[in-house]
């Protein structure tokens, strides 16, 4: 299998951390693409029509995306539970999708200062993504820090992704001053081995 990658991407972090804790790492070549909205020429546009990353490319089957399907494709495949039966696995996606919403928004703020021109930047647009940030850690800072204390899942995964990308793009923003409980769980999550193997860069 052939993974798009950048290693600068939350979401395919979420991919590669699953790979390092189901041991399925050797079976999967990465693949550099750098890209964004209007620069798509490295991007895997002939495997994901979006043109974004992850993309997984099989030799048994149509290229995935995205980075939730690719998960769940190579949790099933790895056999592991890290997206659990049902009824956990409703809190697991949920979980997974507001800190993915956390990404979304983070990247589209990178976007509008990395890659839109000066002149056409928004103070305002960055306000709102930022707004939808910080309503969603305060959201798990108040009603999912039992879950952060469960047993390793997706969810999980992709909260310290969304908050290693916070630190590595966003630093400035302080997501841990009125989060300290999250700010303490991530402490001690980004200790993990596949954390560490997959820090942004
Ligand atoms: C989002 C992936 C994404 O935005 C997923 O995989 O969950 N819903 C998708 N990827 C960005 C790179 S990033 O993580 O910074 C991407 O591919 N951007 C290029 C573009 O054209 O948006």
């Amino acid at each position: 299998m052939r993974l798009y990658d950048n290693p600068a991407s939350p979401f395919v972090r979420k991919v590669r951390i699953l790979l390092q804790e189901t041991g399925q790492e050797a079976d999967v070549e990465m693949i550099p693409a750098i890209g964004n909205p209007l620069d798509s020429a490295k991007m895997p546009t002939a495997q994901n029509p979006l043109g974004k990353i992850p993309t997984l490319e099989r030799d048994d089957g149509p290229a995935l995306h995205d980075s939730r399907v690719i998960c769940r494709y190579l949790d099933d495949r790895g056999g592991s539970k890290l997206y659990p039966l049902a009824p956990r696995l409703w809190e697991v996606l949920t979980l997974e999708a507001t800190a993915d919403g956390i990404m979304d928004a983070a990247v589209l703020m990178r976007y509008e200062v990395g890659v839109r021109p000066a002149e056409k930047q928004f103070g305002g647009w960055l306000d709102a993504q930022w707004g939808k940030i910080a309503r969603a850690l305060d959201a798990i800072e108040a009603r999912w820090m039992g879950h952060l204390a469960g047993p390793i899942d997706m969810g999980q995964i992709a909260v310290a992704c969304a908050l290693g990308y916070l630190d590595f793009r966003h630093a400035a923003r302080d997501w841990r001053a009125d989060h300290p409980e999250l700010a303490a769980w991530y402490a001690r999550f980004a200790e993990r081995d596949s954390m560490q193997a997959t820090k942004p860069g």
